[in-house]
């Protein structure tokens, strides 16, 4: 029986819930971001602004100089996350299977349900606007990737059906940047290429875009004609360990990030190795000034309890995302893709003396200390003084 994925995502939401308390500024070009002078960017922009170009991102003085008139707004995030999780609770109301993948987005499996995936999203939509009264738009398909495809090509105020056995179809005449997942190095070497729509990338060879591209060209080509089999992940499965700080002032220097980082890190593996469980996935997250909010994440080759291990994956996505000298705000760590750690079945016992051995043994030893004597009782060398190679 084919999958019944719908995937939901509301229409500019932070506008759309300034809008709601304030109906003068409906049909006008306005945004929610920060300042021009104050190096701000844009949260999001209404529809009538995103005609002159104004996208979320974008730096504000930018925004202004594409359309002189925009209205800005400093952006209310508490109201927001109640919006959010109104619509969220109405979802949830419905069906376990719920996946909620950012403040206004979520996927419902409906797998099923005898009322069939159009008129359940539908009924949806039509409730979010009585209830909530905010806009959203609504895709459905067989699986994940379509799914939320066809959300966007609805916006706004949409309702896509892609009735299973036309994924192909649906997706080919598409732009290819449409295709989400793929990251910014595939998408150039695919422009490279001459590929235009993500019909051109179903119709070349699998083995010359895995050639080209690795594993990722495999991925891509079973993407671009439309299969996709990740589940949709109640929170449940998608349980995760974080741990955040938010600085007092914006903090810019390489070294205080990097020992927060590390800070936080040791907090999560503590964590992990107290509740006997290993990680597969980490997750950075950063905001800057005045709060835009960004997440990145990776898998671990193997899962991991290790502090050493998990500041290494999480510093590299910092490195990745943060530009040198770049004021920020909050700084967060977390771990997901939660599993009984190999080491603890015996199954890849790393032989004695090997790195990770020898780590363990320490975190246990640390552990033990800290058990008794309390957190602080131990620090890392790391944090204690401030280490010379954090230049980059
Ligand atoms: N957001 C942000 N910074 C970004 C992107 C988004 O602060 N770089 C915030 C503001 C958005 C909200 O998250 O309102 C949801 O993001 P979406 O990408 O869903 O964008 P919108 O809901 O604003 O517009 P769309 O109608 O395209 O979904
Ligand atoms: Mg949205």
């Amino acid at each position: 029986m084919p999958r019944v994925v719908i995937h939901v995502d509301l229409d500019a939401f932070f506008c759309s819930v300034e809008e709601l308390l304030d109906p003068t500024l409906a049909g006008t070009a306005f945004a929610v971001g920060g300042g021009a002078n104050a190096r701000g960017v844009i949260a999001t922009a209404s529809y009538a602004a995103r005609k002159f170009g104004v996208r979320s991102a974008l730096p504000t003085a930018q925004a202004l100089r594409l359309c002189p008139h925009l209205k800005l707004l400093p952006g209310r995030h508490k109201l927001y996350s109640q919006y959010s999780r109104q619509v969220m609770a109405l979802f949830a109301a419905e069906t376990p299977l719920m996946e909620q993948i950012s403040i206004d987005e979520a996927f419902l499996d409906f797998t099923g349900d005898a009322r069939g995936g159009g008129a359940l999203a539908a009924e949806l939509q039509a409730r979010i606007r009585a209830e909530v009264q905010l806009p959203s738009s609504f895709g459905v398909a067989t699986n994940k990737l379509v799914a939320k495809i066809a959300t966007n090509v609805g916006k706004p105020n949409g309702l896509i059906v892609v009735p299973p056995g036309k994924e192909a179809a649906f997706l080919a005449p598409l732009p290819m940047d449409m295709l989400w997942g793929a990251g910014p190095k595939t998408r150039a070497r695919l422009a490279e290429l001459g590929f235009r729509t993500i019909g051109d990338i179903a119709a070349w060879p699998e083995a010359d875009l895995e050639r080209r591209l690795g594993v990722s060209g495999l991925d891509l080509a079973r993407h671009a004609r439309g299969l996709d089999d990740r589940p949709v992940e109640t929170e449940r499965e998608t349980k995760s360990i974080s741990k955040e700080t938010t600085f007092s002032r914006d903090v810019s220097d390489l070294v205080t990030l990097r020992r927060t980082l590390m800070e936080l890190t040791d907090q999560v593996a503590g964590s992990l190795r107290a509740q006997g469980l290993a990680a597969r996935t980490v997750k950075l997250k950063l905001r800057w000034p005045p709060f835009e909010t960004i997440t990145r994440q990776t898998q671990l080759a193997q899962p991991s309890d290790l502090e050493g291990e998990i500041f290494e994956a999480g510093l590299a996505l910092f490195k990745a995302a943060w530009a040198r000298g770049k004021p920020v705000r909050l700084i967060g760590i977390g771990v997901a893709g939660l599993q009984t750690p190999a080491r603890q079945l015996g199954l890849f016992a790393p032989s004695e003396g090997a790195p990770d051995a020898r780590a363990a043994k320490l975190a246990e030893a640390v552990d033990k200390i800290r058990a008794k004597y309390g957190w602080d009782a131990v620090k890392r060398a790391a944090l204690l003084e401030e280490d010379d190679e954090a230049d980059g």
